[in-house]
């Protein structure tokens, strides 16, 4: 299966759903058809910012990144030759996610109280345009992340810039409505990977031409929201003049009265480590104990 990551120029951009937030039903009626809700400006910057430093100190203290780099200027090598489950010790998303003013849109996104994961994934992509042998295959292919994450699948996706995303840099793309068709086949695909294993992914074939992928560019106090099979990809960071990274982190949200499962209690670094439950269990091919 070929899914070779494309340049965001594809792409058409998200709605712009800031406006909708104050209005439940034609809020609800867009993330029905579309599948995801785009919010502009609506998360504490002063917050974001404060995750984007920690994840910078984080590059610095692992000797990713040189001492004096800024939120400006940082490069890194090599997203793989860092140590993901150290990194998690710096970034304090929990706290991020959990911020009353946080927790504020999100409720008002689902219209009820909601519990946030405790598995994150923090993403500090350099960019590959000037690599001898560019790597992508720690990103991701198209596919459902209810396909990995169970077993309730009334969670969302939320996606947050750390730093503003460009053209350049990537993020994520969407295909939008693709979320009605419901859970979709994933196949093993050996160009990505993840924990050292192969991963699964929608062929792109079985995107339809009416789901029109969008992608646009975030700034930080942007969040986008998605739902469990919302069909979703990695943009590869490809930024020139400047080589900018894409810093950025999501999880998964739900409504608080729902049940619990593995990857919705388990911090992310504790979820890499057991191959029958969650995630894990999936990318693995695992039986599964726990979901
Ligand atoms: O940020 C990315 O590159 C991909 C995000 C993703 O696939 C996800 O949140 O499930």
């Amino acid at each position: 299966m070929t899914n070779t990551p494309t340049a965001p120029t594809d792409f058409a951009e998200y709605v712009d759903c800031t406006p909708l937030l104050d209005d439940r039903k034609a809020l609800d009626e867009f993330y029905d058809e579309h599948g995801y809700v785009f919010l502009r400006g609506v998360l504490d910057r002063d917050l974001v910012r404060k995750s984007a430093e920690e994840m910078l100190a984080g590059l610095v203290a692992l000797g990713a990144a040189r001492p004096d780099a800024t939120l400006d200027d940082l490069v890194i090598d090599s997203f793989e030759a860092v140590d993901e489950v150290a990194m998690h010790g710096y970034v304090k998303y929990d706290d991020f996610w959990n911020h009353p003013s946080t927790l504020k849109v999100f409720e008002q996104v689902f219209g009820e109280p909601v519990f946030v994961f405790r598995s994150t994934t923090i993403r500090y992509y350099p960019s590959q345009a000037a690599a001898r042998e560019p790597n992508f295959s720690y990103l991701t292919p198209y596919h459902q992340d209810g396909f990995y994450i169970g077993p309730n699948k009334d969670f969302r996706t939320a996606w947050v810039p750390l730093i503003g995303t460009t053209a350049g840099t990537g993020g994520v793309a969407l295909a939008d409505g693709s979320h009605k068709r419901g859970p979709r086949d994933h196949v093993l695909n050996e160009n990505y990977r993840r924990f050292n294993h192969p991963v699964r992914g929608i062929p792109p074939q079985d995107i339809e031409p009416g789901e029109t992928l969008r992608y646009s560019e975030m700034d930080q106090g942007d969040v986008l929201i998605f739902h469990a099979f919302m069909c979703h990809k990695s943009v590869p960071n490809l930024a020139t003049e400047p080589p900018l990274m894409r810093m950025s982190m999501d999880t998964r949200v739900q409504p608080a009265t729902s049940h619990r499962g593995f990857n919705a209690v388990t911090p992310w670094t504790e979820s890499a480590k057991d191959a029958s439950k969650g995630i894990m269990a999936k990318i693995t091919g695992t039986p599964i104990e726990a979901e």
